[in-house]
């Protein structure tokens, strides 16, 4: 049997290694040596939709596995509907945060035969099962498939309980050398001022127990954690087979379990790793202690990303985040007085959210010893608590896909779109335009070249109006 992993091209700016498909495949292939395993990337490859066909073509798969944010839906709509056109025989299953969050809208396609819920190893493996067997996939749990015209949903997934048993991601099955090329068109990992190329993302846990409105669940609300000997193998790894030079650490929450996150350091220090690494989605930085940020540096971070999203105590609570500000504060200015380059995320136009909380937000931003400062306009996911009320509350929520990179709809209710993008020009303004931190972001920063590059590209948007 043979299987063809697909990751459309979108709109998508950055093209880092698409974990997601090779944990899967990493997974399969451990369970089914009988299995042969292609992967398409067509978002590094930047291929048009002709190019996926001829490779759907080429590839004469048993079934195709596509992975979609929801920003990429169109595509992977598209894509599904080249496989049906050239093969209508083969299954075709879709997996990844747009059907994990949306799946109303992924079911009315007919072009995807099953989709996939949240963490995908089991019931894709189990799926592979029902093909072969011809067995009825009603019994595999976290899909929804189509029977007799009807949409049949089977619950939660089956998720693997101890995250050390998953096998690394199959990176031997890509040319790696596509990520880290900076012809790759796109930009490669996340980070904006990445050391090295050979930079490789690491996911360490899955799940977390926090539950803000805005936030996906795919993983779960119970965290798996993998033993930082585990994490230290894959280290290894990364560096012996593949010369990873690089890491980017993708937990949902690396720190959400301090006691592990510092022996994975003391690890590393010991093991004498060198490698480089950052933390590109945020710590939750109520949960850090100052070891925790000594022995990050000791051990090679230079860069942290602090997810406080609201300076209002008010809105914290709201959108149950309830991040303790005070002490987010303390360890923002501790974490970069060690020289670690200190990025903050916030959000602007939390439902109910006033200009005066918007402006608290950017004040603790300006406060703040941030080297640099991200303010995105509230976008509601589809599955979010948030999204929900919206709903119930009978606003209109319908919106293009490709309206989820960035803001599909205005939930602030007294506050006009257009003064929340003028309040998040400003942000960004006040922000970057000040001597001393411009100082303290050259003084910090190892590689000055992306640096500068990354500004210029930050302040155009910026004063363009247009999202990051
Ligand atoms: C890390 C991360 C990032 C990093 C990426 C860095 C990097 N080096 O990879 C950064 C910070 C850059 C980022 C950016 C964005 N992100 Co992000 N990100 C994540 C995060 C935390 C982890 C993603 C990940 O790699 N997970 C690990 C892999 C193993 O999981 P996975 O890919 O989902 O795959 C599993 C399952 O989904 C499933 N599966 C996936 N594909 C398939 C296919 C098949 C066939 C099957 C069966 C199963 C399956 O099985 C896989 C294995 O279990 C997720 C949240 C989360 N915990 O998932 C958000 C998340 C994916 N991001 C999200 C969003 C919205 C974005 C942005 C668009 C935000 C923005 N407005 O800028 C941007 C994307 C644009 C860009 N700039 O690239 C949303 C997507 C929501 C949605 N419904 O689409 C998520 C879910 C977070 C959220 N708040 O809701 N992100
Ligand atoms: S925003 Fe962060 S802390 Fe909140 S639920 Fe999502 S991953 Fe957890």
């Amino acid at each position: 049997m043979k299987i063809l992993l697909i990751r459309p091209h979108s709109l998508v700016p950055a093209a880092p290694p698409p974990i997601g498909l090779m944990y899967l495949a990493g997974y399969l292939r451990h369970f089914r040596s009988n299995l042969e395993i292609d992967v398409f990337d067509a978002r590094v490859k930047l291929a048009p939709a002709g190019e996926v066909r001829e490779y759907i073509r080429r590839s004469q798969p048993d079934v195709v596995g596509i992975t979609a944010f929801t920003m990429e839906a169109e595509e992977a709509h598209q894509t599904a509907g080249m496989v049906k056109d050239l093969f209508p025989e083969v299954p075709v299953i879709l997996g990844g945060p747009y059907p994990s969050s949306d799946p109303e809208s992924a079911g009315k396609d007919e072009n995807f035969d099953y989709m996939v819920f949240g963490e995908g190893e089991v019931p894709l493996l189990q799926l592979l099962k029902v093909f072969e067997n011809g067995e009825n996939p009603s019994t595999v749990r976290g899909i929804q498939f189509r029977q007799n015209g009807n949409l049949i949903s089977t619950g939660p997934a089956d998720v693997v309980d101890n995250p050390d048993e998953i096998p690394f991601p199959a990176w031997d099955l890509l040319d790696l050398d596509d990520y880290f090329r900076p012809s790759a068109g796109k930009r490669r990992l996340t980070n904006p001022i990445q050391m090295h190329e050979r930079g490789m993302s690491v996911f360490s846990s899955r799940g977390c127990p926090y539950r803000c409105t805005y936030c996906h669940n795919i993983f779960g609300k119970k965290t798996r954690f993998r033993t930082p000997e585990n994490v230290i193998d894959e280290l290894e790894w990364l560096k012996r087979e593949f010369g990873i030079q690089e890491i980017e650490f993708i937990d949902d929450v690396f720190n959400l379990d301090i006691e592990r996150a510092k022996k994975i350091m003391d690890l590393m220090i010991e093991n004498n790793f060198n490698l480089k690494f950052s933390f590109p989605n945020g710590l939750r930085a109520d949960r850090m202690d100052e070891e925790l940020v000594l022995k990050m540096r000791e051990a090679g971070c230079y860069r942290v990303n602090y997810a406080i999203e609201s300076g209002s105590p008010r809105i914290q609570k709201l959108m149950k985040k309830n991040l303790k500000l005070d002490r987010a504060r303390e360890i923002i200015d501790f974490t970069a007085e060690q020289k670690i380059s200190v990025g903050g995320f916030f959000m602007l136009g939390f439902p109910d959210e006033t200009v005066a909380e918007m402006h608290q937000t950017i004040d603790f931003a300006l406060k703040s010893k941030c080297h640099t400062a991200s303010f995105f306009i509230l976008t509601p996911f589809p599955g979010t608590e948030m999204y929900n009320d919206a709903l119930e509350a009978g606003i209109d929520m319908e919106a293009l896909y490709s309206d989820y990179g960035a803001v599909s709809k205005n939930l602030s209710r007294d506050v006009p779109a257009s003064i929340i993008k003028k309040l998040r020009t400003q942000a960004f303004r006040k922000f970057y335009f000040n001597p001393v931190r411009m100082w303290n972001i050259y003084r910090t920063t190892p590689n000055k070249f992306a640096l500068m590059r990354n500004l210029l590209r930050t302040a155009r948007l910026s004063f363009l109006g247009k999202e990051y």
